[in-house]
């Protein structure tokens, strides 16, 4: 897939010369892999309507398709899955509650909005908890996980499985951010900047001295664009798949929080099933999000290098500039950890010590 891009180039006394650009839309991503097992009984037929947030580029989307592909083969086509990307159907928060009255049947939010259902989920938005991408994999994949997707018994909702959202990192319109000064601004005003729905995201912002604003996602490009925010906080790819580099400027490499995706289903779409399907789903849903998984690794290093190439001027920090936006988040911890459980923050750090 390419897109092409107009760059004008005027020649000295000459005439406008326009050129085409392709720029990639997506790295050279590894394909699914081949979907196995018997194909099960037939229990009737349904068909699934499933909400994401981001676009038909985005990692969350491609392994949704696989997702949809090995129920749709190992029932053959009894049961299909329709996706719509891009917030089409609502956002974060509206299509958990569709789950909840059974208006939709499956989404893909992130667990930060989540924790309004499951509280421990706010463990993931503590800064810095998760130093690598191996302990974030080991910590999404442990008991205690699966013991917080469990733990939507009751609340109309069915959690299937984590995946990868990513590691966040801000971008803004105004200006180049190394350090925490900057977020804050000194004799500027402080940077405004988008947040999820969440509260431990909105300390965050506020203790860095920025100006922050909860707001859905799928609001997000156009508050940028009309100066309602200078920025906003999100992995590469989704910053690359949002286009968002068309109205931000600058980016930094933070990696303050890494947030994974709970992909869900209404409890009331779960119930209609039958067991073997229900097995089924449970089954695809993991094997899908080993998939994202995968894709969204390979996608961002890539969509960094992308967003450069697109005109986007990303500052790096290197081992002591990130140690001073955690030692400036510091008060987040100590106002949060005993609200989230110390007992669980010690749980997830020997995970993650473990792949250490
Ligand atoms: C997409 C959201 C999004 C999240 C956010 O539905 O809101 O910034 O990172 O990707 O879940």
């Amino acid at each position: 897939m390419t897109i092409f891009w107009r760059n004008t180039l005027t020649l000295a006394g000459a005439a406008t010369l326009s050129l085409g650009i392709a720029y990639a839309q997506t790295p050279d991503l590894s394909d699914p892999p081949a979907i196995e097992g018997e194909v099960v009984g037939d229990h009737g037929s349904h068909t699934l309507r499933m909400g994401l947030g981001l676009s038909d580029t985005s990692p969350q989307y491609l392994s949704s398709r696989y997702f949809a592909d090995i129920l749709e083969q190992r029932t053959e086509g009894r049961i299909t899955v329709n996706i719509f990307p891009n917030s089409q159907l609502g956002d974060d928060v509206q299509m958990m509650e569709m789950l909840q009255t059974g208006s939709l049947d499956m989404s893909y939010p992130s667990s930060s909005p989540a924790t309004t259902y499951v509280q421990e989920l706010a463990v993931f938005d503590l800064p810095f908890l998760l130093p690598s991408r191996e302990a974030a994999i080991a910590v999404m994949q442990s008991d205690t996980a699966q013991r917080m997707l469990d733990a939507f018994e009751g609340t109309g909702i069915k959690a299937l499985t984590f995946s990868e959202n990513g590691y966040r990192q801000l971008t803004n319109s105004a200006r180049a951010v190394e350090s925490p000064e900057d977020v804050a601004g000194l004799d500027v005003r402080g940077l405004s900047v988008r947040t999820m729905e969440n509260p431990v995201h909105l300390s965050i912002w506020e203790t860095l001295g920025a100006n922050p604003t909860p707001m859905a996602f799928g609001e997000l490009f156009s508050a940028m664009e009309q100066g309602v925010v200078d920025g906003q906080e999100n992995p590469w790819s989704t910053i690359l798949t949002s286009n968002f580099y068309e109205v931000q400027d600058y980016g930094s490499e933070t990696r303050h929080v890494y947030t994974p995706f709970i992909m869900m289903m209404s409890q009331r779409t779960w119930d209609r099933l039958a067991p073997e399907y229900q097995e089924l789903v449970q089954e695809a849903a993991r094997q899908s999000a080993e998939y994202e998984i995968q894709l969204s690794t390979e996608y961002d290093d890539w969509a960094r290098e992308q967003l450069e190439e697109r005109g986007m001027q990303i500052t790096r920090l290197d081992d002591d500039q990130i140690a001073a936006f955690q030692e400036a988040v510091q008060p987040v911890y100590d106002r949060w950890a005993p609200r989230i459980g110390e007992d669980l923050i010690a749980e997830i750090q020997s995970i993650v010590d473990a792949t250490q």
